[in-house]
């Protein structure tokens, strides 16, 4: 045992004096030339912009850090249920101007910086992104931390702190190129390393029965430490923690290797066994099935329970109070190896009943589907699993086996049932399936929109509707209103707190107020000024990164998203060539100059998204440098989106695409972001765009495209793109253009894979939305020519979104689905 890590004894009595931490210029400026001393050991002649840099983070975390402590003392001390949020990703982003406006000294920290001779903005943008998610579901993982400290919610995030986050993309000769992105290079003064708080994690090794008793012996063991990182809540109403495990070899040499001598060699097997924390998997709603991945998912899952536990035992003598004081939300399939590993905890480690066990199973987890796309279901080889996981293998037959039999008591006619409900899949190759576990030992499953809700009981979960029609509810996502209204677009906030004041930043439906105004000359042109404002930003964010020439004349027109077939962007880049088509056929016509803006990663096998990411960079050559074309359209790649872009980009936006299939986007939540900063949408009927459309009206919203149930009926009456090619003229010359050659002329076949999909099968109906997506841009341009009704119905749409902050998300799991009350105000 290291002795260090043993509590210390001290003896003072009073609570610990520090220094006072006022919030003015002056005290800013003595603190951050002391951080620059004290905690980056530089001085003025030596300092780097990364010293100074780091000073200023300490600076604003020291600020934290006492209503951090008093949040994790008051949460102990009333010993009041907690939620713990297991999530394979939080895609955190940047932390420093989040921490500085919840602490309430932006405005004061940039003129300290300034008096100190630092060039503030420039600082800012050094910081980097922490990357450690894919998309959507990372990034609501981050919302949701930030809606728990705002709201006051005692709980945590628990994931990994992968070394490496999301790659960094670059186009090189307009392909994706992969780099990795070694985020913490420069080290992450955000984090505290907490070495106390470190549990073996077992793999593989052989079971022994021993009478009822099994132990789980001969494993291979990897330790995980903890490091936790403060995420500041709206004005410090709380400090929420997210704990993120490391592995670390454990310190026993491998002895028989170091017996034969072999001393490199233990040592470069213990290296390896790190491997676990070592990167994120970059694979947005698709499934790998790599063995690391299942390293990864058991290996933060058995740490964060073997935490819960020992939290939970601090202050409890038997688990008869765990449901009463903990919840634990498992975000998506990735951790749902929890409830094989706390049956494994209670049961094998601590004796307790194997029902009294499951029975306090169901009550303590909750589960979050976020994707219906049966190629994102997780299953497990029964064969993998028995290897890295025996023990939980056997767990999970056991709770099948139970289970099946209670199914059969209840349907004894129904053999078929059986077997479609299992939590094995017979077929082949036997495999787990997760979301059947996770629907099993949950009291609450819930889909992410109303549609994707209603869909999730209709198709994936149907039979276990019928068992347990109660458990399933929705609960649609949101987003922080401080990042992605407050943060991201201060013109814009700047001029909503002239008119309600600043309050919405923690009541978002305040923005009804901004009804009335939709009307007003006077606020319209001042909104349109805010939004011109960042359209200026983004174009010289264009000009730097690709050196393309915008005008902010232009309807800057956005699709940001992660590149997959069910997202669409091959329809809007159809749309893009169709455009270009018209301006040279028409040139005179009065067009309406656009800029379409494009960004995302591609997972990086996946063949089809990097060919669409080639195509739109080709296509952009091509538009860009027709002299005929001028500012009529500009087409940008823009490369490497991630978050810190996300907030340049949305609040430039006019137009927010997002034109997924019906049915296929189980919320989205850029589509809310891009709302709430004043962009119109154009969008198919699908996801959380259903709820904007009744929130800010369906007059304010361009929505176009076959519905859920239309997108089923084509597909069972055999749906046949050509019919459509055939017929519409517009559609075949734009899709003969791009199979011909005409945006790739030293390789005319480059598309052929893409052409080629589309006319012989289009699994997600492009085809079939193209006419109706092509007229509704129509109407697109048509508003844009009258200025202030666009302004109107963007002012409509901001003053809509209300309902889609993450708080009134994370009310409604804390009131619904975790039990858990606010403890702070
Ligand atoms: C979403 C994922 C996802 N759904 C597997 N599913 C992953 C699945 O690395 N993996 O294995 C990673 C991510 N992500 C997204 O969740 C949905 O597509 C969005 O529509 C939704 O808004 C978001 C948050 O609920």
């Amino acid at each position: 045992p290291n002795t260090l890590l043993t509590p210390a004894t001290g003896t003072a009595t009073a609570p610990f004096e520090y220094e006072q931490l006022e919030n003015s210029v002056a005290a800013l400026r003595v603190s951050i030339a002391n951080r620059l001393v004290y905690a980056v050991g530089k001085d003025l002649r030596s300092a780097t912009r990364r010293d100074w840099l780091f000073a200023l983070f300490h600076a604003v975390r020291d600020r934290m850090m006492h209503k951090w402590r008093e949040t994790l003392a008051v949460s102990q001390d009333s010993d009041a249920k907690r939620v713990y949020y297991l999530s394979m990703e939080f895609l955190t982003g940047r932390a420093l101007t989040n921490a500085l406006l919840s602490v309430g000294i932006y405005d004061d920290a940039r003129e300290a910086c300034t008096q100190l001779g630092a060039d503030f903005d420039a600082l800012i943008d050094l910081e980097t992104d922490a990357g450690l998610g894919n998309g959507g579901l990372g990034r609501l993982a981050a919302c949701f931390l930030d809606s728990m400290a705002t709201v006051g919610l005692p709980g945590m995030g628990y994931g990994i702190r992968y070394d490496f986050g999301m790659f960094a993309q670059k186009i090189v000769d307009g392909r994706q190129v992969e780099e990795p992105d070694y985020w913490m290079v420069n080290g992450n003064p955000w984090e505290f390393m907490r070495p106390e708080f470190s549990y073996e994690v077992q793999f593989g090794g052989r079971l022994v029965q021993e009478g009822d008793h099994v132990r789980w012996v001969d494993t291979d063991d990897v330790i995980a430490t903890a490091y936790d990182t403060g995420v500041p809540g709206h004005e410090l109403t709380s400090v929420s923690t997210l704990r993120l495990w490391t592995a670390r070899a454990t310190s026993g040499i491998n002895l028989d290797a170091f017996n034969k001598g072999d001393y490199m060699r233990a040592v470069e097997a213990k290296n390896e066994s790190e491997n676990v924390s070592r990167v994120l998997y970059p694979d947005d709603s698709t499934e790998h099935g790599k063995e690391l991945r299942l390293r990864q998912e058991y290996f933060f899952v058995s740490a964060s329970l073997q935490d819960i536990l020992r939290r939970y035992l601090k202050s409890h003598g038997s688990f008869e109070q765990l449901a009463e004081k903990v919840a634990i939300h498992l975000n998506d399939t990735h951790p749902a190896l929890a409830v094989p590993e706390l049956m494994r905890l209670l049961v094998d480690e601590y004796q307790v009943e194997w029902d009294a066990a499951w029975a306090l199973c169901q009550r303590i987890f909750s589960y979050t589907n976020h994707t219906l796309m049966s190629e994102a279901l997780e299953t497990w080889p029964v064969d993998l699993m028995g290897r890295l996981l025996p023990r939980h293998l056997r767990i999970i037959y056991d709770l099948n086996a139970r289970f099946l039999a209670e199914v059969h008591d209840r349907f004894p006619n129904e053999n078929d049932l059986l077997r479609r409900v299992s939590l094995i899949d017979e077929h082949g190759q036997r495999r787990v399936r997760m979301a059947y576990l996770s629907v099993l030992a949950s009291h609450k499953i819930n889909g992410v929109s109303a549609l994707h809700s209603d869909l999730m009981v209709k198709t994936i979960f149907a039979d276990f509707a019928r068992l347990w029609p109660d458990r399933f509810n929705n609960k649609t996502n949101g987003i922080t209103p401080r990042r992605w209204l407050s943060q991201a677009n201060r013109p814009l906030s700047a001029l909503i707190d002239a008119r309600i004041g600043t309050t919405w930043r923690r009541n978002l439906d305040e923005l009804k107020q901004l009804r009335p105004l939709a009307d007003d000359a006077e606020f319209q042109s001042a909104f349109r000024l805010a939004k011109t404002q960042n359209k200026k930003r983004l174009a010289e964010r264009i000009a730097q990164e690709t050196g393309i020439v915008v005008s902010t004349d232009s309807l800057f027109d956005v699709q940001i998203k992660r590149m997959h077939e069910y997202k669409r962007q091959l329809l809007n880049l159809l749309h893009v060539v169709t455009r270009y088509q018209q301006i040279l056929a028409h040139p005179n016509a009065n067009w309406v100059p656009r800029t379409v803006v494009f960004g995302g990663k591609a997972a990086s096998a996946y063949y089809m998204a990097k060919l669409v990411i080639k195509l739109i960079n080709d296509v952009a050559r091509v538009v860009n440098h027709d002299k005929r074309v001028g500012d009529k359209l500009k087409v940008v790649f823009m490369p490497n989106y991630r978050v810190s872009l996300a907030e340049v980009i949305i609040p430039a936006a006019d137009l927010s695409e997002q034109i997924s299939t019906a049915g296929t986007e189980a919320s989205g939540t850029g589509n809310m972001k891009f709302a709430l900063n004043g962009a119109l949408t154009i969008g198919t009927w699908d996801g959380a765009n259903i709820e904007i459309a009744e929130n800010v009206g369906l007059e304010n919203i361009f929505i176009f495209g076959h519905r859920t149930e239309q997108v089923a009926a084509l597909r069972a009456s055999g749906y046949n793109p050509r019919r459509y090619y055939d017929h519409n003229y517009d559609l075949k010359t734009t899709i003969d253009r791009i199979a011909e050659g005409a945006f790739s002329p030293e390789e005319p076949n480059r598309f052929h894979d893409i052409t080629r999909t589309l006319l012989e099968s289009d699994y997600y109906l492009l085809l079939a939305d193209y006419a109706d997506y092509i007229a509704t841009q129509q109407k697109v341009d048509e508003l844009y020519r009258r200025p202030n009704e666009w302004a109107r119905q963007a002012i409509l749409n901001v003053a809509g979104m209300g309902m889609f902050s993450s708080d009134r998300t994370i009310r409604e799991y804390a009131d619904d689905i975790w039990k858990v009350k606010p403890l702070f105000q």
